[in-house]
């Protein structure tokens, strides 16, 4: 008979990393789990983003659950296809129930009388929880540019992750202001249209040339079949992406070299006109910013209709946008490519922890401090999914996911053996993972010289700079010093023995 204590259980969004909690919670004996999801559908980032061209740029057979492959139609599976799988698997395995949809997360709060969380949603509900994940993604809350004049625009305008598929562009110009990742996969289906399209380049970005393989009919049936002969895909591309990408940007040279050499052999082969190909040259270093994994935009910025314009922005007027040239760029529509907050989490909400203590307090003045990017000071028993200090960057959220919910698992465990009804790292905990976080950074990438959505306000990236495998070591073992526990109710071993 299963002894533990039975906590309940709060899951802030039901994108991938939700989903995955959903299922592993009850798998591991925990029955009394929420998931509150803000729209009508599984799939986060896979539901919103519906922008031409959306895809992964991670390879799809490594995107996705180790306990769960799917027969993915190509090396790096458009939106829709993942947005399948994500609702495929959320129906698998009955997480329907378990879901309030349509409702948003307004408040948490901790009550450290009782060692519960209060969460309040716009629909009036109120829960009580022992443990509350936030499984919100981090890249979530469009980010809109602080470009003057941007609501004069007379004609329509839209972020990537707001597509409006109403709006016919046929015969219209079109504007597309960022050159990131998104941008790189909109813009050449905007070309491929026939649209005159005008790119708003502020930084040149390095890209890896990877072509976006289709599987053929008879592989995939075969995956069909026996969804395990997926494995040696699986292995395959995660082998090369943590030996190669994880590998070239935290430090060692002959990585380096190579992801240099193809991202500069791809420009210099790829563009032919050599003053488009000086406005595509990066002055930073190869992998500083998250590489744009792609193999369509250099073949579409060449063509006719397309237009890379890298004089600044002056402003948006009622016509299109005015360059710092005094030249004005007409457009009847504005696509705003410009990415996300960084580090939103779990904001707008408020987080309200121990004795007053604000998500705003903890991370102030643009720095986020985690605890191995699950835990923070002041927030007992509440748990982030890939928060600050994650290895984020060119890998699958997905697999980083599965190995921290193993971590929270374990933490849970320590309450659910009646050892503590709170679950909180020390300060000082909490600055050696920051400092073991920094110290890694003289050897990566990310602090060669460039501004990416990567770094703090002080410049500091927040992510995890070591390898997978060390990344996966530093959760291995849970370090109960590190740890602040305490019992505020009977956690003792009495209840358990009444059980
Ligand atoms: O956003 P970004 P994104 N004036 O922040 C520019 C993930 N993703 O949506 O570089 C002019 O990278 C800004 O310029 P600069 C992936 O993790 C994953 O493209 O700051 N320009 C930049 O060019 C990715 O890293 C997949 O100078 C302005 C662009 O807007 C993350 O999402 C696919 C500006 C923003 O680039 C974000 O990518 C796609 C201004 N005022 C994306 N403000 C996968 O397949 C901003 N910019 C997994």
């Amino acid at each position: 008979m299963n002894n533990k204590r039975q906590p309940s259980v709060l899951v802030i969004g039901a994108g991938a990393t939700g989903i995955l909690a959903g299922i592993k919670l009850p798998e591991a004996g925990i029955s009394d789990v929420i998931i509150i999801e803000k729209a009508d559908r599984v799939g986060g980032t896979w539901r919103e983003n519906t922008y031409p061209g959306v895809a992964c740029d991670i390879p799809s057979p490594h995107y996705c659950y180790s306990f769960e492959p799917w027969p993915w139609s190509s090396q790096c599976a458009q939106g829709g296809e993942i947005q399948e799988y994500l609702e495929h698997v959320a129906k698998k395995y009955n997480l329907l129930p378990m879901i309030r949809f349509g409702t948003t997360v307004v408040s948490t709060v901790y009550d450290e009388t009782t060692a519960t969380w209060t969460v309040k949603t716009d629909k009036g509900d109120v829960f009580t929880a022992d443990f509350v994940i936030a499984a919100t993604g981090i890249l979530h809350k469009p980010k809109r540019p602080d470009i003057p004049g941007l609501n004069s625009f007379n004609g329509e305008m839209w972020h990537t992750a707001e597509w409006r598929h109403d709006v016919d562009l046929k015969g219209k110009r079109v504007g597309v202001i960022g050159t990131g990742s998104t941008s790189h996969q909109v813009v050449p289906e905007l070309v491929k249209a026939g649209h005159e399209t005008f790119v708003f380049q502020r930084t040149p970005q390095w890209v890896f040339p990877f072509p976006n393989l289709s599987f053929p009919e008879w592989m995939r049936n075969r995956w069909k079949e026996k969804p395990e002969r997926m494995k040696p895909w699986k292995s395959l591309y995660k082998t090369f992406i943590e030996q190669f990408f994880v590998k070239a940007t935290t430090g060692e040279p002959v990585q380096r070299t190579l992801l240099n050499l193809s991202s500069k052999a791809y420009l210099r082969l790829g563009v032919r006109k050599r003053d488009l190909r000086e406005k595509l040259t990066p002055d930073y270093g190869v992998g500083c910013k998250r590489m744009v994994v792609n193999f369509t935009f250099y073949p579409a910025i060449q063509k006719d209709n397309a237009h890379l314009i890298t004089d600044g922005i002056k402003g948006i007027e009622a016509d299109g946008v005015r360059l710092v040239t005094g030249e004005l760029v007409p457009l009847d529509v504005i696509v705003l490519a410009t990415g996300f907050d960084n580090f939103a989490y779990m904001r707008p909400g408020s987080l309200v922890g121990r004795s007053g203590h604000t998500i705003d307090d903890a991370w102030k003045d643009g720095t986020y401090p985690s605890y191995h990017a699950v835990l923070m000071e002041h927030f007992p028993n509440y748990f982030l999914m890939l928060g600050p200090g994650t290895p984020i960057g060119n890998n699958s959220v997905i697999g980083m996911a599965e190995e921290q919910l193993d971590y929270v698992l374990r933490l849970m465990d320590i309450w659910r053996d009646g050892d503590a009804d709170e679950i909180e790292p020390t300060p000082e905990a909490v600055s050696a993972f920051v400092e073991y976080i920094k110290a890694g950074l003289g050897e990566s990438v990310w602090t060669s010289g460039c501004q990416s959505w990567y770094l703090d306000a002080a410049g500091v990236p927040v992510v995890f700079p070591y390898t997978w495998k060390e990344f996966i070591a530093s959760m291995a073992e849970i370090d109960r010093r590190e740890l602040t526990m305490a019992c505020v109710k009977p956690c003792q071993q009495e209840v358990l023995h009444a059980v």
